[in-house]
Parts: C-alpha cells; structure tokens; sequence
C-alpha cells in the first residue's frame, strides 16, 4: 500500500524513491524532535510554575492515547526530581458535608501565608456523573480565580486504581510546579478514602453533628485513618450539637491504639462558611509535619507508600494487560458460558484461563 502510494507520487511530481524516503526520514526525525521539544518546553515551563503547561501535562497523563501517555511518562521522569517537597493533605467527607466550601476557605488561608496550593479530586462516581466540577468551581470561586492556586476536576477512569494511578502522577507534576501544599478531595464512598490515604501525609475527615449517635454509620476504617477531624458547619443552632459532637469523638479517638505516626488525631469544630477553625487545623498540619519530620515517620510514610503503589502498579497492569489479550477475550467467553450451563468451576475455567499463552 505504501510502496504504491509513493510510486504514484513519483510518477506525479518526477522524483524519486529515494528521495521521497528521504524526505519521509527527515519528517520523522522531525516530528520525533517536535514531540521532544514539546516535552521539553512543557517540563520547563511547568518548573517555572506554569500553569497552562502543568494543565497540559495533566490532560497528556489523563489521555488514553499510548502517544499521549508515552509523553506523559516522558514528563513525569523529568519532573520526579523536583517533586516530593510539599506536604500532601487528604480530605473526605459524605456529600454535603462542606467539603467544597471548606476547601475554599482553607486555600484562601493557604495562600494568605504566601503558599500556593493545588486541588486534586478522586472521584470515584466521577465517570457516571461526569465528575462535580461545575458545583466544585461554584463553590470555590475566589480560590479558582486566586493565581497560587490550582483547581482541577476529578479524573475519570474505568478503575479507582487507574483513577488513583493518574492523581499521584498529578502530584508529581504539580510538585515540580512549586505548589507547597496539595489537597486530594474524595467523596466518602466505596474505597476512595483508603485509596486517597495511601497517597497524602496527613488526612482530614470532614463530619457533620449528628443527633446523637455520632459514631453510628461511620466506617471503623475511616476513623482509624484520620490524623483530624473536623466537625463542619459549626455555626448558628449547630454549634452547641458540633460541640458535644467533638467531645464524642475525642473519647471514641482514645480507644484507638497508637498510630505509628505517634501522633494523637485531634478534633475540632469549624465553620468553613464562616471561616472559623480553618487557621487551627492548619496550624495542627504544621504541628504534624514538624512531629513527624522529626520522627522521621514523615519520609518513612513517603517510602511505605511508594512501595505499596509500585505493587499496585503491577497489579493493575497485570490486570490490564490480560483482559486485553483477544484470545483471553474470546477464551473468557467461553468459559463464562461453560459456567453458566454448569459444565466447569470457576476455578477451573481461571486455572485454564491463566494457562493460555
Ligand atoms: N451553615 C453552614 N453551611 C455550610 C458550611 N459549609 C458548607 N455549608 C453549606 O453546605 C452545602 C454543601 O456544601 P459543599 O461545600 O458543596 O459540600 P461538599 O461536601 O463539597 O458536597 P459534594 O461536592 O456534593 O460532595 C452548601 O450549601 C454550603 O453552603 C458551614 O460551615 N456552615
Ligand atoms: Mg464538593
């Protein structure tokens, strides 16, 4: 096919074959240095705190076009070492709970003290709902329009994993961009927290007072997690509610065995509408870092996490990779039917499955 599309090309213009190859060589060696370049220019310009090219280069590592992704991979290697020195915060908390407002308000406290500060979501609904930017960016007005800060919208994904695989790769690129402080919002549904806990250093569960029963409905697992927690919406009838909320919690907190951190999870009340506590819980992150720098649970964390995304990574593309395989396809087909007429196990169809080559 090729080779005849350049014989009528030689026939049309008279040149020759090998001059077209030539020219289609240099063309190569061309796009292959404007892509280099492109990589190139957007590392540089995100290391000079460029948000456009750190926009760009989040939107290459969210693509599903293999170009995009080698370039994405390309850029991360390049921003790796420049990353690593911000201090990753986790915040989760059921729909509702003021988790946008309390962003807000929280950035503009950031960036009050001369910091800059980066918005990640994990939204694991994201793909059927198209993610919450548009309520996110109406509730986070005066922080979008803030120059030291960052806002961006969920990834969707097929998987939290791959979800979660795009966000840290995010982290990266806006570490390199200089932004000293970067928050991972999740809804509190299915795995998100667990999934945004083993990727920040200090994580941030957002409550409401209850009428009571504060304990009840919550997941074990999340209180376990929390290094503060931060009854919202402490402001008005609510604040008396708030406040016997917060003693409720810090009585249930003392139950819990030490975390390896050594540090002793805090609660408090705020108003993130009213802009109240926001200034204590930053001080408490402060208060964190230092405690755990200084243990050295801070780099230890760090590591334990890069460890733990390296398996994850395998498994993921394990995963991947042998769904993709047509005859794993079509041989899964198959297998699905046999089970379903009852004429093999589930163990035996994955014994024969994982067995073809
Ligand atoms: N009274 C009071 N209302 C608040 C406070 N924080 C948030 N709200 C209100 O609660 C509602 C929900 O706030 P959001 O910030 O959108 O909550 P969210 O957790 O981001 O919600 P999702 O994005 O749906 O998960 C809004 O109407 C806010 O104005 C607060 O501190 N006090
Ligand atoms: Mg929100």
């Amino acid at each position: 096919m090729a080779k005849e599309k350049k014989s009528a090309l030689e026939e049309k213009k008279g040149v020759s074959i090998s001059e077209i190859t030539n020219q289609s060589t240099i063309k190569t060696i061309k796009e292959k240095r404007r892509a280099k370049i492109n990589t190139d220019v957007l590392v540089s310009s995100i290391l000079k705190k460029d948000i456009t090219a750190l926009s760009r280069a989040i939107t290459l590592v969210e693509s599903k076009n293999p170009m995009h992704l080698k370039k994405a991979n390309t850029i991360i290697k390049a921003c790796l070492p420049h990353a690593n020195n911000s201090v990753r915060i986790g915040i989760t908390g059921v729909p509702g709970v003021g988790k946008s407002t309390f962003i807000e308000a929280f950035g503009k406290h950031i960036t009050s003290k001369g910091k800059r500060i980066a918005v990640l979501a994990i939204d694991p609904s994201s793909s059927l709902t198209k993610g919450s930017i548009l309520g996110d960016k109406t509730r986070m007005e005066d922080l979008v329009r803030d120059n030291n800060a960052f806002i961006r919208p969920s990834a969707s994904g097929d998987s939290l994993g791959g979800v979660a695989r795009k966000t840290r790769e995010a982290i990266i690129l806006c570490e390199a961009a200089g932004f000293d402080v970067i928050i991972i919002e999740t809804v509190g549904v299915g795995q998100s927290e667990t999934t945004v806990h083993s990727m920040v250093d200090f994580f941030l569960l957002l409550k409401l007072a209850g009428a009571g029963d504060e304990l009840q409905g919550i997941k074990r697992g999340i209180i376990e997690m929390a290094d503060a927690i931060a009854i919202n919406k402490a402001d008005g009838d609510n604040l008396k509610r708030a406040k016997l909320a917060k003693v409720e919690f810090n009585r249930a907190l003392h139950l819990y065995p030490e975390k390896p951190s050594k540090w002793q999870p805090k609660v408090i009340v705020c108003s993130a509408l009213k802009n109240e506590g926001i200034d204590t819980i930053w001080k408490f992150i402060l208060d964190f870092i230092a405690m755990t720098t200084k243990n050295n649970h801070f780099y230890t964390k760090r590591n334990e996490q890069n460890k733990f995304w390296l398996i994850q990574t395998i498994e993921e593309q394990l995963k991947f990779d042998f769904f993709n395989r047509s005859k794993i396809k079509k041989e899964l087909e198959n297998q699905l039917q046999l089970i379903e007429a009852n004429q093999t196990t589930p163990f035996a169809a994955a014994d024969y499955l994982l067995g073809l080559d």
